[in-house]
């Protein structure tokens, strides 16, 4: 049995070291949202994945903070134990969606957890892999060039596949431009759900591109349009914003919206469901990959141990520290080997917080006894 005594949480904000930018708009600065949770001389940690605004999700810090602080801290309090952290999304299922706040407690319970039995978490959820093949996100540039020069720069860093960020207007000539220079690498596009079924001919254009998927074109509503625009694409659908529950997973394979998923514990609502989510995929050999929402050490351990399971059988959006952070608030950084991240051996998520260089970069903070 795991006692939970405290809770903190804690915002902060990292500089990035250059802006990033997606169909949906720039980032300079990564706001984050950290849960801690202690009970026997044990701490655990989560991040929560929602943005600074609705942009991505219609959740952000601001509104996970208010539904952890008001609804999620009172149910646990009503508690204080559990034997296993899978036992939350139930509790928690009172409040109605909110995925990205109920995930960052969960995740916070879980490193709690693989703590207190002195054991990586990937050893706790099932893993297989030592380490874990890293990819890349690249976002939006103002330029070819500048883009290719990026392309190549993450290339002879070893990232074994690179995703560019496309919109309408950017699309066609940059991915001709990327695979002209880069016959052999391996690409996929994410469009964050910038175009409409009415684009299908521009999409139609990118399977001349020997593209490994593209991920999330129409909006993340639109399913039955993602099943249309996939009969008439060559290029595998993936879904990223569309696949908020593994019962939407299910969904989307039965009506043949997308032969991919990207998985995001935040975007699901947390561990246990990106676990059904990796049950579902295996049983239906649907190959699953780790997306990243730029994540601190936090956030980003835990998608590191995600990855070590099985049905994780395509390269992670799951990079090293360096590609966004001068300094991280966890340590030790992750860094790339051969095109890989190796996977944290010691306990729980495997990081340390850093409390100087969080306290640095924390914009406010609070704790309760529960
Ligand atoms: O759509 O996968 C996405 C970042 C923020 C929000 C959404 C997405 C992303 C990325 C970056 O693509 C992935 C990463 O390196 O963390
Ligand atoms: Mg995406």
């Amino acid at each position: 049995m795991i006692k939970v005594e405290r809770m903190s949480l804690f915002l902060v904000e990292l500089p990035l070291l250059s802006p990033f930018v997606t169909s949906f708009g720039e980032e300079r600065v990564k706001h984050a949202l950290l849960v801690s949770l202690s009970g026997d001389g044990i701490m655990g940690w989560g991040e929560c994945v929602a943005g600074a605004g609705p942009w991505f999700s219609s959740e952000t810090v601001e509104t996970a903070r208010y539904i952890i602080t008001e609804h999620l801290r009172p149910i646990l309090s009503n508690r204080k134990t559990f034997e296993d952290p899978s036992e939350l999304p139930r509790l928690f299922s009172v409040v109605r969606g909110h995925p990205m706040a109920k995930a960052a407690v969960e995740a916070a319970a879980w490193d709690l957890f693989a703590r207190a039995q002195k054991k990586p978490l990937f050893q706790v959820l099932g893993g297989v892999r030592e380490h874990i093949p890293a990819g890349v996100s690249v976002g939006i540039h103002p330029d070819i060039p500048s883009l290719l020069a990026s392309v190549e720069s993450f290339l002879n860093d070893g990232y074994q596949r690179v995703k560019l960020k496309i919109k309408p207007g950017w699309d066609v000539e940059p991915v001709r431009a990327v695979r002209e220079r880069f016959p052999e690498a391996l690409l996929s596009v994410d469009a964050n759900a910038a175009y409409r079924p009415e684009d299908a001919p521009v999409l139609k254009e990118l399977d001349r591109y020997g593209l490994l998927m593209i991920e999330q074109p129409l909006g993340f509503t639109d399913l039955l349009e993602h099943a249309r625009l996939s009969q008439s694409l060559a290029t595998p659908i993936c879904l990223d914003e569309s696949i908020d529950s593994a019962h939407r997973a299910w969904e989307a394979l039965e009506l043949g919206a997308c032969r991919i998923i990207n998985v995001k514990q935040g975007r699901v609502g947390g561990v246990t469901e990106a676990l059904a989510i990796h049950r579902l995929a295996l049983a239906r050999r649907v190959p699953l990959w780790c997306g990243g929402m730029l994540e601190t050490g936090i956030g980003r351990a835990l998608n590191v141990h995600l990855a070590t399971l099985p049905g994780f059988s395509l390269p992670n959006d799951i990079s090293a520290t360096k590609r966004y952070f001068r300094e991280d608030i966890a340590d030790p950084p992750f860094e790339l080997e051969n095109g890989h991240i190796p996977v944290p051996t010691r306990p729980g998520l495997g990081v340390e917080i850093n409390w100087d260089r969080l306290l640095r970069s924390c914009t406010w903070s609070r704790t309760w006894k529960l």
